[in-house]
């Protein structure tokens, strides 16, 4: 399921891309969830999902906790396409990593660009972070986060595509980018020497370490771009943004999906009659 060919280019270069990872049919059914939600400024609330931006919405907005947007959303959760790729490169099958579980969601969102918008430059191998890092060692990859970045929208030149630099979630050195942008010049990602804009089909999906330098080109052509992110941890992570699952979804979702959005129930969960009482 997992080919040598896809282990050497993702140790090489942190990434991956999936043709077709989706069907034409799941794309239609995750962007009819999405059409059922009404437009979402920062803060609001849609059921159990939120209207959210990075700092400022120059970066498009998110509707957050998507995995509670439907079942196809839902499916999203351990899809076939990725889920061995992901349980590889966080790397936790036998061992005290794996103790409630493969993996964690730790951030799960759709993100919507419109035109003028784009996300900055950020991660990379330096400086280095243990939340988002790239590691191999003993045998195994063990990698803090894994993101499956899924086009719900053709994203060609124009659309404000996803840019990376491949290699760069080994990089011991930061990209001179970061200095010119810190010292307050105008720096696109899209003239980033060595980064490169990933295009692709509605279905496709992105696997990469969170520790690659990564970001988007400003959306230049009408319309929206549709994306959605799954960003996958170690089952002991926490959320990033303090959500937590609803007791639908929980009631809802398989045994392994629940294990993955939620591994630990925290004990007790009522207060314990002492010792000789009751
Ligand atoms: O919007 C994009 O294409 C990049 C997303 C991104 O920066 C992220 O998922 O961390």
């Amino acid at each position: 399921m997992v080919s040598d060919l896809d282990v050497y280019l993702f140790d090489l270069r942190g990434y991956l891309l999936m043709e077709g990872a989706l069907t034409g049919d799941e794309v239609q059914a995750l962007n009819d969830c999405l059409d059922e939600i009404p437009a979402l400024k920062p803060g609001e609330w849609y059921g159990y999902v939120q209207g959210h931006a990075y700092g400022d919405v120059t970066s498009g907005i998110n509707y957050q906790q998507i995995y509670e947007a439907g079942e196809p959303f839902e499916d999203l959760i351990d899809h076939p396409s990725w889920f061995e790729h992901v349980k590889l490169f966080i790397g936790a099958e036998g061992t005290f990593d794996h103790h409630h579980g493969p993996m964690f969601i730790d951030e799960c969102l759709a993100n919507f660009r419109e035109p003028g918008e784009a996300i900055g430059l950020h991660s990379g191998g330096f400086p280095p972070i243990a939340r988002n890092q790239f590691r191999y060692h003993g045998g195994r990859f063990m990698c803090g986060q894994v993101n499956v970045l899924m086009a719900l929208t053709d994203i060609g030149p124009g659309d404000g595509g996803t840019m990376l630099i491949p290699g760069s979630h080994k990089s011991n050195f930061r990209h001179p980018y970061y200095d010119e942008q810190r010292m307050g010049k105008d720096r696109s990602v899209e003239g980033t020497v060595g980064a490169i804009e990933v295009f692709m089909k509605a279905g496709d999906a992105l696997v990469f370490v969170d520790g690659i330098s990564h970001g988007s080109a400003k959306r230049v052509n009408a319309g929206t771009r549709r994306i959605a992110v799954y960003r996958y941890g170690p089952s002991w992570g926490n959320f990033r943004h303090g959500y937590q699952p609803s007791p639908e979804l929980l009631e809802r979702l398989t045994p392994q999906r629940r294990r993955i959005v939620q591994p630990q129930v925290l004990l007790p969960r009522e207060p314990q009659v002492k010792r000789g009482e009751g």
